[in-house]
């Protein structure tokens, strides 16, 4: 058997024993007591990284009830499986950025409809991984270490999955930030997209691999043009938007220099529950909260503004698999079409937290003052600006024309109103921060740090 053939057995047989597990409703734990192994190594048989030897195989195939060298036939899948299940086989995607907002909503996505979700995980001292938390230990959800900077972690990952589908969402994220690590972002952020595709080739998968690129509206940067769809001319404005503008134009070439069915969705800002809390909406809605709750006097932000075209991130989810079944790989611009300022965002999240606001002044003089509201806010300014979170160069009109996207890929851009999802976020923070109770002091500090711009 060549090598190829191995792996390629190895994978099939894997599959089948996942999708046993999962007919079965049995857990890899139990499935390692039966066979008499570790769990650790029951993990790595259905991730693909240990092979399967003859000994495995009949272990696994009395264990399951069924010889594992062969497909199982009629097997239910569990969720919405329409186009999915290939040759009674599951899609197998792999999620860069899995443990970011978008990578878990996706990760959930994908796993109703009957995928098979491998995701990359680093290595960090902290093993931080609330949002996939309750996805960890289902059968058809598995992880693997690797980093966006180092090739070969990704052409091994690449190489033992072999998926059907790449979304490649791994990415320092923050525009801020990207100003104080200007290298890394480029590494991650542009050179990492390179990696991801250079693996697939690497790994012959070019002609059955579809890729999804996670681009951005920053491309639009100090806009040329209001509402931007995918013709707008780009003029990125950060070293994040810089590092997003090489990974398009990657993407692009790999389609025309190779074929690949490789595309970018440009989404506009996606915002949700599980949103990084340093990002401008996040950072607003726990303030609400903790405001409303007495954790904190006054919440400090940058330029109020700015204007945002923001959707829910659930929402957005759908679109990039949606980018990916088309017959056709292209781009397309993904936005709800509603701008609103930073300002207004604020007035909203606080009304949401039973307070109103009322804003005057002019720049870093502007302050939002309690009219109403809990007698012991009101006349107390509550939002007030900070020179710490202006930006040397900022984006400030984005407005997402998602005509495209409702055409071709029949996608809703208004499921969730701006209303709606202001609202979700904030009843979301508001029992989260009711629940901190015995951590309030670190919450406590960590608004002291947003508010001397320690943290952005
Ligand atoms: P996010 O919450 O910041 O998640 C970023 C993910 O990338 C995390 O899982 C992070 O892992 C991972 N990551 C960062 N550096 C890595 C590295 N060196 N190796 C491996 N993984 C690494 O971002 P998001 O909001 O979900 O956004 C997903 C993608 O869409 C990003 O590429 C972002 O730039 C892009 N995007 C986002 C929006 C938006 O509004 N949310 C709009 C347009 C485009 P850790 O958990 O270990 O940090
Ligand atoms: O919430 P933000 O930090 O998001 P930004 O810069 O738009 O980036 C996000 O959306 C992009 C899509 O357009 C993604 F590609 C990117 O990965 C990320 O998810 O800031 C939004 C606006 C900015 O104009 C900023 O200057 O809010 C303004 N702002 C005002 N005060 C603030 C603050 N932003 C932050 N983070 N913190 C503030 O205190």
């Amino acid at each position: 058997m060549t090598r190829e053939e191995k792996a390629r057995l190895n994978s099939f047989v894997a599959k089948n024993v996942n999708l046993l597990l999962e007919e079965k409703g049995m857990t890899q734990r139990e499935l390692a007591e039966k066979v008499g192994k570790s769990e650790a190594e029951v993990s790595r048989w259905l991730t693909g990284r240990n092979g399967f030897s003859k000994t495995a195989i009949a272990r696994l195939s009395v264990a399951l009830g069924h010889d594992i060298t062969t497909r199982p036939v009629g097997l239910g899948t569990g969720g919405n499986t329409d186009n999915i299940v290939k040759h009674g086989n599951r899609k197998v995607a792999l999620i860069t950025g899995v443990t970011g907002q978008d990578g878990s909503y996706l990760s959930e996505f994908l796993l109703e409809k009957g995928y098979e979700v491998h995701g990359i995980i680093r290595r960090s001292s902290v093993d931080f991984r609330e949002r996939i938390a309750h996805l960890e230990g289902r059968p058809n959800f598995h992880l693997h270490y690797a980093d966006m900077s180092d090739s070969m972690s990704i052409v091994k990952v690449i190489d033992t999955v072999r998926p059907d589908e790449v979304y490649n969402l791994a990415a320092q994220s923050h525009v801020q930030v990207s100003f104080d690590s200007p290298e890394f972002t480029a590494d991650v952020d542009a050179v990492g997209v390179l990696r991801v595709l250079e693996a697939v080739r690497a790994c012959h998968l070019e002609q059955t691999c579809r890729i999804y690129q996670a681009s951005t509206s920053e491309l639009y940067g100090k806009v040329e043009q209001v509402p931007q769809n995918e013709n707008t001319p780009f003029h990125p404005y950060s070293p994040y938007a810089v590092a997003k503008l090489y990974g398009f134009w990657i993407v692009k070439e790999y389609r025309e220099a190779y074929n690949m069915f490789c595309c970018s969705g440009i989404l506009f800002n996606h915002e949700s529950e599980r949103r990084g809390e340093t990002f401008v909406t996040r950072k607003i809605t726990l303030a609400a909260a903790r405001i409303a709750q007495g954790h904190q006097d006054c919440l400090w932000l940058g330029n109020l503004s700015s204007l945002r075209d923001w959707g829910y991130a659930k929402d957005y989810v759908e679109c990039m698999w949606l980018i990916l079944q088309q017959d056709k790989p292209e781009d397309f611009v993904i936005a709800t079409g509603v701008q609103h300022s930073v300002r207004e965002f604020c007035y909203e999240a606080f009304k949401c937290a039973g307070i109103t606001l009322e804003f005057s002044g002019e720049g870093l003089e502007e302050k939002g003052i309690c009219v109403a509201g809990p007698k012991n806010l009101v006349g107390k300014t509550l939002v007030a600006v900070s020179e710490d979170f202006y930006r040397p160069t900022d984006v400030v009109n984005l407005w997402g024309d998602p005509t495209k996207a409702k055409a071709k890929l029949k996608w809703n851009p208004n499921k969730t109103s701006f209303e709606q999802l202001v609202e979700l976020m904030v009843k979301h923070d508001m029992a989260k921060v009711a629940g901190e109770g015995a951590a309030m002091k670190v919450r406590t500090n960590l608004a002291e740090y947003l508010e001397k711009g320690i943290v952005r």
